[in-house]
């Protein structure tokens, strides 16, 4: 790490206050453009790791933001690598992932009418951040701290630097060295506890509905105190799932995933609920609920997705606490909730001859200790795993359920693994968002990364099979062929396995679970036994 007195480059700027951040590495596919900002991180302490598409850079950043709730860090260059990366960073944004997003730009002092790789990068990823800033020497300070501040402010999300690949190597004027920023994040003590209690306080059955903004509030021990001392059960959204323990008596269910109805008419029996850091990003449905709603979150209900009888903005652990003084005694019966789970469980089984994919969750499942990290990509499987696979911990499920990309569980399963080394890793993924970037299999491997990939065959966009058949439009553009996995698995060295039965899925499970590196075991399965 280079500790050089004197005036910084403005790379050298951008470079030092990442690495202040603690961020372990940055993610990106580089162009000449950007090769001054690349050896600034690492010589500031932030490696820079080789994606072999910059959208994968992206993703992998969002998964460290969402893991850590501090900035993940990717980087492009001008022009194409830029418009490459724009589906990840989008991904950040209603994945309310932080991370800070570079990329190179025209040099400023190109000629002028140059129009090679020119592009309105700013205008272009104003549309996908909360906020997108041309870097100068003047401003290059500021700028890289109101990034990293603005990006884990509520609700987080990423903001881009475009870095004109002349202005990278100018030095920062020392009367702009410091930074005019705030460094401290923003926290409100909560509003308008009396009524919420009231509200509770009349309630005989209140129910607890848990978003992702629990997480980020790091409210899941606030949480569970509150759902006790109410005996209240609890539902959480899928990006929010392991904010309250999924074995927990009081568990009832996850929205939006297979059995969605189900966990809805559950809540229907609800004459209150508390809705917790609740996203309106993670629904995409109407809202179905009856019961009025004390809304508890960190920013004003300015989406109005939902509607709020009495609404509680500030710490959410706060306005928990300041909840659970009051004990109600609350007419929810034991033995319904325990009948309610088990309806769920058995409903996205289905009646299913052949492998189901649910087993393959489960197997996974119990193979792995209570601490392991799971990730799931969108498509019919997401709607399973989603509901089925057991979380017990806050940050140890993510799914794509904001934007909702394909691509997204492996590089965030492998952003896990590098910041977890103890913990086993299982990324779960559809045949065409594994298709979408196979070419990443070699970055994972090179990058010597622990991880099982999962993948459910079943030669199929299945969940858009399933919408052409209830739109009574034929079944065309969705199938396609795979490779055969194992040899895959061998030409690119990384054990593979492919199986069809459980008899074969429980003979090689072990060896995948135990073993080290990249691990694939591809599931042929029937897209029709998915239930949702
Ligand atoms: C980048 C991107 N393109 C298209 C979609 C729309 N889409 C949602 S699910 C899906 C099918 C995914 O197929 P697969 O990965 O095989 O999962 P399956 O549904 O078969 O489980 C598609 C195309 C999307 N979410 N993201
Ligand atoms: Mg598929």
């Amino acid at each position: 790490v280079s500790r050089r007195s004197g005036p910084l480059s403005v790379a050298e700027t951008l470079g030092r206050a990442i690495a202040a951040t603690g961020a372990p590495v940055a993610f990106g596919h580089p162009g000449g453009e950007v090769a001054l900002l690349i050896e600034a991180l690492r010589s500031a302490g932030v490696p820079f790791l080789l994606t072999r598409h910059e959208n994968t850079a992206a993703f992998m950043a969002g998964g460290m933001g969402e893991l850590t709730g501090r900035p993940g860090i990717c980087v492009a260059t001008l022009g194409p690598g830029a418009t490459n990366m724009v589906t990840g960073v989008a991904s950040a944004l209603l994945e309310r992932a932080p991370i800070v997003a570079l990329t190179g730009a025209l040099a400023r002092s190109a000629p002028t009418g140059t129009t090679h790789q020119a592009l309105d990068l700013n205008g272009l990823y104003q549309a996908v951040s909360k906020r997108s800033i041309e870097v100068t020497p003047e401003n290059a300070a500021t700028s890289i701290a109101e990034a990293i501040f603005l990006s884990q402010e509520p609700r987080p999300g990423p903001v881009h630097l475009s870095i004109p690949s002349d202005i990278a190597a100018q030095e920062v004027p020392s009367r702009h060295a410091r930074p005019q920023q705030p460094t401290a994040m923003s926290t409100s003590a909560p509003s308008n506890i009396p009524p919420a209690r009231r509200l509770l306080k009349s309630s005989r059955r209140p129910a607890i509905v848990v978003g992702l903004g629990a997480v980020h509030g790091q409210a899941s021990s606030a949480v569970r105190v509150l759902a006790e001392s109410l005996n209240a059960p609890v539902v959480t959204t899928p990006k929010a799932k392991g904010v309250f323990p999924e074995d927990h008596p009081l568990f009832a269910g996850v929205l939006e995933m297979a059995g969605d109805d189900l966990v809805v008419d559950f809540l229907q029996l609800a004459d209150a609920l508390l809705l917790v850091g609740l996203d309106a990003v993670e629904f995409d449905k109407p809202w179905r609920l009856k019961a009025p709603t004390i809304v508890l979150d960190a920013l004003p209900n300015s989406d109005s997705y939902y509607p709020a009888a009495v609404e509680v903005v500030g710490d959410l652990s706060v306005a928990l606490a300041g909840l659970a003084s009051e004990p109600t005694a609350a007419l929810w019966n034991e033995k319904d909730l325990a009948d309610h789970r088990a309806t769920v469980t058995s409903y996205v089984r289905n009646d299913y001859a052949g492998l189901h994919p649910r087993d393959v969750v489960d197997e996974v499942r119990s193979g792995m200790d209570r601490s392991a990290i799971a990730t799931s990509d969108v498509g019919a499987h997401k709607m399973l795993v989603g509901q089925a696979w057991t979380t017990y911990e806050p940050r140890t499920f993510f799914v794509a359920n904001g934007l909702s990309s394909m691509g997204y569980s492996i590089p965030v399963a492998a952003a896990a693994r590098l910041l977890h080394r103890d913990r086993p890793v299982v990324a779960f993924v559809g045949d065409g968002g594994l298709g979408m970037y196979l070419g990443e299999l070699e970055t994972l491997v090179r990058a010597k990364i622990d991880i099982l990939i999962v993948v459910f065959a079943d030669g199929s966009l299945e969940l858009i099979r399933r919408a052409q058949l209830r739109k009574g439009v034929s079944t065309s553009g969705i199938s396609f062929d795979n490779p055969n996995f194992a040899k895959l698995g061998e030409a690119m060295g990384f054990l593979a396995h492919e199986v069809s039965t459980r008899t074969e899925l429980r003979r090689v499970l072990p060896k995948l679970i135990a073993g080290r590196g990249v691990r694939l075991l591809a599931v042929r399965i029937d897209g029709d036994a998915y239930r949702f």
